[in-house]
């Protein structure tokens, strides 16, 4: 017989501003009159142990989640966190502003952020077209990456990957790609690489690269959002997924999303003249559906991409070229750095793996050691 799911009990340690007197103007103080606590009487108990030690017991459900009632509350996706709020989608297709349960960034033991785009949330309706977000729903596959010795989460509940790089304007960095794919490998992602502005290049400088990813088994995909090139294959790579889009800023995240589904009307930007790096026209992530099936998540560009928490020793999973080589090193657990007799270095100087690729792998290892100060947002 099926055992009965009861939801458990924990402690949480209440934020401090839970303890103090609440601003003037507090933007979540409207729905906490509107009840917050009143609704978790019964099911959360306070005990004041001092003013800055107070916990509270609250039901979770066996998935760790927070436990609601359901009948007073809507399901919706998450589309555009901005701060403070966030639009979510309802399945009868409305959009509510949505404010979080201050309970929910209490339960989030991991440093990550509560909300991100994609999430399946649960919220109760209030007054206008507005609501409270109670419960984020267990996500299912994620993208995430360093951000300020943090995990920051950038897409919930995604299938795919589409790396998005410019051929030229900004200049081609081929180092994000394989952060990038290691990271899709971390979440469970199936990744693919879109090659864009293929209108700027001559084709016989991309052959290397299409020749090397597409060797690796990645689907690899030859764009330009400016004449159509690439666009159908792209558009039939997408079909009935949920796919997150990622790239520095200015290679045309949007401008193939405009390519592929007119009605999105997306805003692009230019690629300044003088950086050509790129304007940051996407300022949220965002989630859009597909006319015919599917749905994606534009990001904003992003200057550093660094992957969260890997463990030297598991990088090379994410190196399948290496992968030949590793058992003939000379010590177990090689890492493929400096140590004596090491057949992957030996293969990089042989040229039977490519220095580049060989090169990321190193500051993917290494990149613990970085000066957290270097990570900047364009923003
Ligand atoms: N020549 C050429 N220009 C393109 C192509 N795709 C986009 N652009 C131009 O590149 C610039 C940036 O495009 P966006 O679509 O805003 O780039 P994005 O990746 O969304 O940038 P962020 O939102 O800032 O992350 C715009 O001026 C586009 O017109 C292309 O295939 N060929
Ligand atoms: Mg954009
Ligand atoms: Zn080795």
């Amino acid at each position: 017989m099926a055992k009965e799911k009861r939801p458990k009990k924990v402690r949480v340690q209440f934020q401090k501003n839970r303890v103090t007197r609440r601003r003037e103007g507090d933007l979540t103080r409207y729905y906490e009159q509107a009840g917050e606590d009143e609704e978790t009487v019964g099911s959360e108990s306070v005990r004041a142990k001092g003013e800055l030690s107070r916990k509270r017991t609250v039901h979770v459900e066996e998935d760790g989640s927070l436990a609601i009632d359901e009948s007073n509350a809507v399901r919706g996706r998450v589309m555009a966190p901005h701060g403070l709020f966030c639009y979510v989608a309802t399945t009868d297709g409305r959009i509510v502003k949505c404010y979080t349960r201050r309970l929910l960034k209490s339960l989030e033991r991991d440093s990550r952020n509560v909300i991100a785009s994609g999430d399946w949330v649960w919220f109760r309706p209030a007054h206008g077209n507005e609501g409270l977000i109670l419960r984020v729903e267990p996500r299912q596959k994620v993208l995430t990456r360093a951000y300020r010795q943090r995990e920051q989460l950038i897409a919930a509940n995604v299938d795919q990957i589409l790396i998005v790089c410019a051929l030229a304007e900004p200049e081609f960095k081929r180092n994000l790609i394989d952060r990038y794919l290691v990271s899709a490998g971390i979440g469970g992602l199936k990744a693919l690489i879109c090659l864009n502005k293929a209108d700027l290049v001559d084709p016989w400088r991309i052959q290397p690269v299409l020749g090397l990813y597409s060797q690796l088994g990645y689907s690899i995909v030859l764009t330009s959002a400016r004449n159509g090139w690439g666009v159908d294959r792209l558009r039939g790579m997408l079909r009935g997924k949920e796919t997150v889009i990622v790239g520095q800023s200015g290679v045309g995240k949007s401008s193939l999303l405009n390519a592929l589904n007119p009605d999105l009307h997306l805003r692009v930007g230019d690629v300044s003249e003088w950086t050509k790096k790129g304007k940051h026209t996407t300022t949220t992530a965002q989630l859009l559906s597909l006319a015919d099936g599917g749905s994606v998540i534009d990001t904003p560009g992003i200057r550093q991409f660094d992957v969260w928490k890997v463990e030297s020793g598991d990088v090379e999973k994410f190196f399948p070229e290496f992968h030949p080589f590793t058992t003939h090193c000379r010590f177990p657990g090689c890492l493929h750095l400096d140590e004596t007799e090491c057949a992957v270095r030996s293969a990089v100087a042989d040229r039977m793996i490519s220095f580049n690729r060989y090169d990321s792998y190193v500051r993917i290892c290494t990149q613990g050691a970085l000066d957290a100060s270097k990570e900047e947002e364009e923003q």
